[in-house]
């Protein structure tokens, strides 16, 4: 009997270091603690409407305890769980005002800051549908030992060690980059484990699925009214369809497969746009260049942006190559 294959992801991580001789092995240890904790707040996720989850941060539930939301929960879980690993000095996160520096004996001699959004797309959470946490990994620059600084966080993008996400969708997986092009691993229940679905993905070069909240059409530039304009009225030739979810990893996931672009412009009243540089907009511009498609925000590439703040926002059209030179032609106009 010929069994299938099946690749882990740690099975997948371990091959990977084995073939950089002078890996050390710590940045497999941080998948491992990111998996751990996409494994939890996958089970949270999962039993969302069963429990008392939901709702508003603050509240309190019938036993008096305090009710936390969804996303609360999440940084706590990846919090935790890298804290436990040992392999990370710092950790940035969508849910934190400021860096939150992990200080214990062994993290403080670790290289390795994360960034993180621990639960994008919150508005549907409480609608069931797909939600993601989104991570990047950075190599500290001052000497490991020392205090966490400013310098250390605030990046560029093209410094990212590895970047990746989970979707919570009708599967969960993981999908990552560590600069060797992009790989998908799907939640196996039954097994606890995720296992390797979709490997080198790559995203196409042209597609017809443009995906951007039409609410906020009126308030856009002229140049991506323009665009939208074009895809609107797409011919019998070329034909486009909307599609937009809301979050941001369902919609980059769904384009990054069939081929299409995700656009988050700058508005009239958000004029640097919606998306945050470090927790949303680099790491997918990462995976966005590591499957072969394109990542700016319609005038200058995502990842050669200096941040100048942990909480930046900047405009994102990301996905197929061809579709992200349409709509910079449009703008540049
Ligand atoms: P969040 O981090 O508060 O969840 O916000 C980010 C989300 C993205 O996932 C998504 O692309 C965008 O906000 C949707 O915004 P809008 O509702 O304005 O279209
Ligand atoms: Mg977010």
């Amino acid at each position: 009997m010929r069994l299938n294959q099946v690749i882990s992801l740690s099975q997948f991580i371990a091959d990977q270091q084995s073939k950089h001789k002078e890996a050390t092995g710590d940045l497999s240890k941080i998948f491992r603690d990111i998996k751990f904790a996409a494994k939890i707040v996958n089970r949270d996720v999962r039993k969302a409407g069963l429990v008392d989850i939901l709702g508003a941060f603050g509240t309190v539930n019938v036993q008096g305890e305090e009710v936390k939301k969804l996303d609360m929960l999440a940084n706590e879980e990846f919090k935790s769980s890298l804290t436990l690993g040992g392999d990370c000095c710092a950790i940035i996160s969508e849910e934190e005002e400021d860096i939150h520096h992990i200080e214990t004996t062994l993290n403080v001699n670790s290289k390795y800051i994360i960034a993180m959004d621990p639960l994008d797309g919150s508005s549907n959470i409480d609608v069931n549908a797909s939600i993601g946490t989104i991570f990047s990994v950075y190599k500290r620059i001052s000497p490991v030992g020392g205090p966490v600084t400013m310098g250390d966080v605030l990046q560029k993008g093209i410094n990212q060690v590895a970047a990746g996400y989970i979707i919570y969708g009708s599967s969960t997986m993981m999908v990552f980059t560590t600069g060797n092009g992009v790989n998908a691993f799907t939640l196996d229940a039954s097994i606890g484990d995720f296992c390797l679905s979709h490997p080198d993905i790559k995203i196409p070069e042209d597609g017809n699925i443009y995906s951007i909240n039409d609410g906020i059409y009126d308030r856009m530039e002229p140049g991506v009214q323009h665009y939208v304009d074009y895809c609107r009225n797409s011919t019998t030739k070329e034909t486009y369809s909307a599609r937009y979810i809301g979050s941001m990893v369902a919609d980059f996931h769904r384009n990054m497969l069939k081929g299409g672009i995700f656009m988050y412009p700058a508005t009239t009243d958000a004029p640097k746009g919606k998306l945050r540089l470090m927790f949303e907009s680099n790491p997918m511009a990462f995976i966005t260049e590591q499957a072969g498609g394109k990542a700016t925000t319609g005038h200058v590439r995502i990842l050669e942006i200096q941040p100048t703040e942990i909480h930046q926002r900047n405009p994102v059209f990301m996905g197929s190559t061809h579709m992200v030179e349409k709509v910079e032609e449009f703008m540049k106009q």
